[in-house]
């Protein structure tokens, strides 16, 4: 008997939570009043909720469970290092075994010359940590006004006050404002924003917005640009091939720091260990979280370059460092999740079988009639609803309203795809196999479907004029 499906029927669930459990990103009346959907169990890429669904996870939880649910090997590692040393902290001159194993082993698989992690909780986390290292950072080097961050519109860095700052998400910033040094250029995204230029000239076109920044800025006022090598949350945003190697040039022409987040796009999820190696990127600092422990456990941090790390640390303290900066049980759980990463050769499953594989149903997917593309990198990837695919039109209903749309056909039909306004998007674990991925495409298709027969019912499927 599985005691974890014994639980109360779902609806007292529903009213529990509803009257104490206060939602991310959430309206938490409008959820109360339609029950959240609760999830049980999870195997490989399989969610069971309370009842009895068997659903495929086509967005591996958050981005993160890389290696797919239900790993037995993870729980034991947590089990022995709970017993072994439940916690320490890495304050105050001192370490332990699964901090140093896990920063030595991130170190061997990181790009040359980024051998330093500082530990934290969550990609949120980290990046407040990142403001704070690239500002010390110029500050030791003798140019503290140096403390301006670069960031883009429609970026996604947490919602922290810093994290949620350095994203370009404007409803983030309306609720509870924004820090000072932070500002925005324009995102690569070039279906929705690149009118008749090509992809290649609209992406050099937007890194070109980085340079006129610090220059409007002034160089000596500017410490770092950050950027994900691929927007995640802001709805798989996979940019023109030209828009890093523009990016690269700037960054080296002015001397400023860059930050790679890599949240989601670290640890396989490109097709490569980082996603900064699949688009050519030389970033000083790495943000990471999610697929570092594949969401087993909570646990994010910074990759520093040597450079970066030799300077903050050749005057005294950082003051800097969180409770659980480096916990002896998420970083063991880490270190596990790493080793099956690498035995298992999970990230050439990516590249050889998987990526191959579901590019070939996208591309079939992108004939349907509701699609105007379907792109992928590694295993991410997204699809535009439009209206219109000669034109890329997008809907003369509100942005969102489609794309919520079929969210709804998704988990009617037990396959969990984000929309991210009228774009829908999938980043599966990274192993699942090419049957699974013959069921999600199957239930992407019927969705789809559905959702068309209904906006052409609602008369809905019109292009904005
Ligand atoms: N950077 C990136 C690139 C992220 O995607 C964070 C930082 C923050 O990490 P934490 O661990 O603090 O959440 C993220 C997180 C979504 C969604 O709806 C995406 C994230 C988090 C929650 C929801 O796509 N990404």
């Amino acid at each position: 008997m599985n005691k974890i499906t014994n639980h109360m029927p779902t609806a007292e669930l529903q009213a529990l939570d509803a009257a104490h459990h206060m939602h991310p990103f959430t309206d938490n009346s409008a959820l109360a009043k339609k029950g959240a959907r609760i999830m049980t169990a999870g195997k490989g890429v399989w969610l069971t909720d309370s009842e009895g669904h068997k659903i495929i996870d086509g967005m591996a939880g958050l981005w993160c469970v890389n290696i797919g649910y239900g790993r037995p090997e993870m729980g034991e590692v947590a089990k022995a290092q709970m017993d072994q040393l439940a916690y320490y902290n890495t304050f105050f001159q001192t370490s332990h075994v699964p901090a140093i194993a896990l920063a030595a082993k991130i170190a061997e698989i990181a790009p040359e010359g980024m051998n330093h992690t500082f530990f934290a909780g969550s990609g949120s986390e980290a990046n407040d940590t990142n403001i704070r290292m690239v500002r010390r950072y110029w500050d030791i080097k003798g140019q503290p006004e140096k403390r301006i961050i670069i960031a883009r519109h429609n970026g996604y860095h947490g919602s922290t006050l810093g994290g949620g700052s350095l994203g370009g998400m404007s409803g983030i910033h309306e609720h509870g404002g924004k820090l000072a040094g932070i500002v925005h250029i324009g995102e690569p995204n070039w279906w929705d924003q690149g009118g008749d230029m090509t992809p290649e000239a609209f992406g050099v076109m937007r890194a070109q917005e980085l340079e006129a920044m610090i220059l409007n800025l002034g160089v000596e006022n500017v410490a770092a640009f950050i950027g994900e090598p691929v927007q995640g949350a802001g709805g798989v945003i996979i940019p023109p091939s030209t828009y890093w190697p523009e990016i690269q040039r700037i960054v080296d022409k002015y001397g400023i720091l860059l930050i790679a987040d890599e949240v989601i796009t670290g640890f396989g999820r490109t097709g490569n260990w980082f996603g900064s190696q699949t688009f050519g990127i030389k970033p000083h600092i790495m943000t990471i979280a999610k697929g570092l422990s594949s969401g087993y456990q909570p646990i994010g941090g910074s990759i520093v370059c040597d450079e970066v790390a030799e300077v903050l640390g050749s005057q005294g303290d950082f003051n800097h460092g969180y409770t659980y900066s480096g916990h002896p049980v998420a970083a063991a759980v880490a270190l596990e999740n790493l080793r099956i990463l690498q035995e298992e050769k999970v990230i050439e499953h990516v590249q050889k079988v998987a990526n191959p594989y579901l590019a070939q149903k996208f591309a079939e997917l992108a004939e349907h009639p509701l699609v105007g593309e379907a792109t992928l990198v590694g295993l991410m990837g997204s699809i535009a609803l439009t209206p219109d695919k000669a034109t890329r039109a997008k809907f003369a209903a509100e942005t969102g309203t489609v794309g919520y749309r079929c969210r709804e056909r998704c988990f009617a039909n037990d396959l969990i795809m984000r929309h991210v306004g009228d774009r829908m998007i999938i980043a599966p674990p990274l192993v699942i196999k090419p049957e699974e991925i013959d069921v999600l495409i199957a239930r992407a298709k019927t969705s789809l479907d559905e959702c068309l027969q209904g906006l052409k019912a609602d008369g809905l499927m019109v292009a904005r004029a």
